[in-house]
Order: structure tokens, then C-alpha cells, then sequence
């Protein structure tokens, strides 16, 4: 690393289980590799209720939480690790916000969701927030063995 670099980061993504069923796996890691980050990490699984409970710990009590459990239980996921300078914020970015109706055209949710008129939010991907929810949620994801 030179001096005027600020490091490379790791973060989390989930392709939820809307963007599996509708076959937007290929279409999302491309973005992310078309964006110059390194995927380190990728698997195909269903989470089971402990390790979302783990992962969403922050919204317990919400009005939201128990459909996000049902519908992040409502099959397979892709869970992956990208690394990168600023990937936390880049893949945030590339994502647009939560809302999709009102994340920006050509973002992931701009582009490729919208409001299906659910109790939770339906909207394809999650990416860490900060280099503390990445270590972590990465550590719920991908344990050391
Ligand atoms: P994730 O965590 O899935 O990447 O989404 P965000 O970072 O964009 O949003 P979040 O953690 O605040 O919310 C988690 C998950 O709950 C849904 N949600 C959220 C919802 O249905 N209603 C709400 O009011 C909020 C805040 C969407 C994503």
C-alpha cells in the first residue's frame, strides 16, 4: 500500500431471495465485477432463522422484522464477500437506496425492482454499511471454521 492509499475493504452482499427467484444472480455480480471489485467469496444457500435473526439483530421489534424473516426464508440466497477500495460505500452506491421505487435509475434497485406492495421491502440485494456491520455480518455468513 502506498501513503495516498486508503486500503482495500471487504463487505457483504445477499442476493435476496427475490433476485434468486427471478433469475438476477448473473446480472448483479456482473455489475459488481464490471465495477472493478473482486468477488473473494460465493455461495448458494437458504439461511435458516438464527443466522437472520443474527444478521438483522437491529430491526428486532420493527414492523417490518417478522415479514423480512418470512421473506428472507422464502428460498435459496446468494451470499458473497467483494473486496475493493471503498467497496462498502461503492457497492451501496451501486445498489440505490432501499426504497426501490425511489433508488436512482441505473442502480441495481433503480433498474431491476419495484414496489410489489409487500409488508417488507422487496428489493434484491443487501450490502454492509460500515467496516464494523461488514466484519460482522461477514463473520455470520462466512464463519471461520
Ligand atoms: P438491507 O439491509 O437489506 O441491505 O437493506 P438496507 O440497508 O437498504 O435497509 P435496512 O437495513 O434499513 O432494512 C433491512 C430490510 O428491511 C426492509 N425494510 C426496511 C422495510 O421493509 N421497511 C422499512 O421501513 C425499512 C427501513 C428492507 C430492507
Amino acid at each position: 500500500m502506498t501513503s495516498t492509499s486508503t486500503g482495500s475493504e471487504r463487505t457483504l452482499i445477499l442476493v435476496k431471495p427475490d433476485g434468486v427467484r427471478r433469475a438476477l444472480v448473473g446480472e448483479i455480480i456482473a455489475r459488481v465485477e464490471a465495477k472493478g471489485y473482486v468477488i473473494s467469496e460465493l455461495k448458494m444457500m437458504s439461511a435458516d432463522r438464527s443466522t437472520l435473526e443474527a444478521h438483522y439483530a437491529e430491526h428486532k421489534g420493527k414492523p417490518f422484522y417478522e415479514p423480512l424473516m418470512e421473506f428472507m426464508l422464502s428460498g435459496p440466497m446468494v451470499a458473497m464477500i467483494a473486496e475493493g477500495n471503498r467497496v462498502i460505500e461503492g457497492f451501496r452506491s451501486l445498489a440505490g437506496v432501499t426504497d426501490p421505487t425511489l433508488a436512482a435509475p441505473g442502480t441495481i434497485r433503480g433498474d431491476l425492482a419495484r414496489d410489489q406492495g409487500t409488508k417488507v421491502v422487496q428489493n434484491l440485494v443487501h450490502g454492509s454499511d460500515s467496516v464494523e456491520s461488514a466484519e460482522r455480518e461477514i463473520s455470520i455468513f462466512f464463519p471461520k471454521k
